[in-house]
């Protein structure tokens, strides 16, 4: 995955309707081809006109945005955070399979959450309860998960949080099939879930501190 300027578009891992029925083909296909396609090229001209942008990874200018030059805080907080989340959210999908398999993440959220049934209604109960566009997050907070959320395009990067999972819940990324009906949509996204780079996510979040 391309992590610097000039960003690409790379396909999904998966057909556009890999994801039937719980999230729909032509859902699929705009989300992706328009909507990300579009914070790639906002984010790509506004780090063409500004060149001191042009080494950092998608990373690095997600922690650093507080710190750039005033004008340039917004669309790069927006821009980034729109090709980060989108990303990360299409790569955490695979096509429907309803098993969580036997890894380290499921002990996890096991001993942490007491089952992945309770997990389930926590996380679906943040994703809720973000009002109007965000997403919700599992993520590794020092050596702990937390759900959490953000709103807009924000990302859990800059509170030092490493994502695990994430929802998008702007409603074009249900509409189109769920209508108004968030929690169905976010029913449907726990069957596509991709529980292996979930596991992946969490090794090498833990890699670093030597575990
Ligand atoms: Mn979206």
């Amino acid at each position: 995955m391309n992590n610097r300027y000039p960003f690409i578009n790379g396909p999904l891992p998966y057909d556009y309707n890999a994801l039937e029925p719980f999230i729909d083909e032509k859902t699929m296909q705009l989300h992706h081809d328009r909507h990300l396609q579009t914070y790639i090229d906002n984010l790509n001209s506004v780090i063409e006109k500004n060149p001191m942008l042009k080494d950092m990874t998608l990373e690095t200018l997600l922690c650093r945005w507080p710190r750039l030059p005033q004008p340039l805080q917004i669309p790069v907080r927006n821009n980034a955070g729109g090709v980060y989340n989108h990303r990360f959210f299409f790569n955490g999908m695979r096509p429907p399979c309803d098993e969580v398999p036997e890894c380290r993440l499921a002990h996890i959220i096991d001993r942490q959450f007491r089952s992945i049934d309770d997990f389930k209604a926590q996380f679906k109960q943040a994703a809720l309860s973000v009002f109007g566009s965000g997403y919700a997050w599992l993520v590794l907070d020092r050596d702990k998960l937390r759900i959490t959320t953000t709103p807009n395009q924000d990302t859990p990067l800059i509170r030092g949080q490493i994502p695990i999972l994430n929802i998008d819940v702007w409603e074009h990324a249900y509409y189109l099939k769920h209508y108004n009906m968030r929690g169905a949509y976010i029913d449907d996204w726990f069957r596509v879930i991709d529980w292996d780079m979930a596991e992946k996510r969490l090794h090498k979040a833990f890699k670093p501190h030597g575990h």
